[in-house]
């Protein structure tokens, strides 16, 4: 069912400071950088090896600034990364898992993801992620 740990989302209060500590500390750059609408937060991706890290920096009025705000800055949540996430919502969901969506929602990094409440998974913020690929509008070419 869980494929293996898509990424670590960290949570940082500045996200181009934090960017120039993990590229010292991965030896590495970001391979993206992104603003997440829905969640009001911004992103940025590291890759090494098979492991990625999210770098967040909440835009106000988010889980990432309210999570700063009570614990500091530190390990916001742990992604899993699931074939068909409608299948896998529904089997957490009868295993006792609480849900934070009814519906998987559009997330950073072209992934459908879906959380689990941490108090219902040991106090962990668990996301549920699955590839998406937009689908690109055809043009029609006349010939
Ligand atoms: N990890 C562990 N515990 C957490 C947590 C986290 N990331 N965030 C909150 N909690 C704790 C709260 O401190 C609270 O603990 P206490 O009851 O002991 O005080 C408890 O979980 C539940 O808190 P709540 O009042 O029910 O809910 P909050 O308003 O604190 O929101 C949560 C928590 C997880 C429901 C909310 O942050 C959420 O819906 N998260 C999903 C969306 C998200 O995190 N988006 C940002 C990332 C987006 C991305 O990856 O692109």
């Amino acid at each position: 069912m869980i494929n293996k740990i898509e990424h670590i989302g960290i949570a940082v209060k500045d996200l181009e400071a934090a960017n120039k500590l993990y590229e010292l500390l991965l030896g590495i750059a970001p391979y993206k950088e992104e603003i997440v609408d829905s969640e009001n937060v911004k992103t940025s991706f590291f890759k090494t090896g098979e492991s990625k890290i999210e770098l967040l920096e909440g835009l106000g009025e988010d889980a990432i600034s309210k999570y700063i705000e009570k614990y500091g800055e530190g390990i916001h949540h742990i992604a899993f990364e699931v074939d068909n996430i409608y299948e896998a919502m529904a089997e957490m969901k009868e295993n006792g898992f609480k849900l934070l969506m009814d519906e998987p929602k559009k997330g950073a990094d072209n992934k459908l993801i879906c959380f689990i409440h941490p108090k219902t998974a040991n106090g962990v913020l668990v996301e549920l992620c699955q590839e998406y690929q937009e689908e690109k509008e055809e043009t029609l070419v006349e010939a």
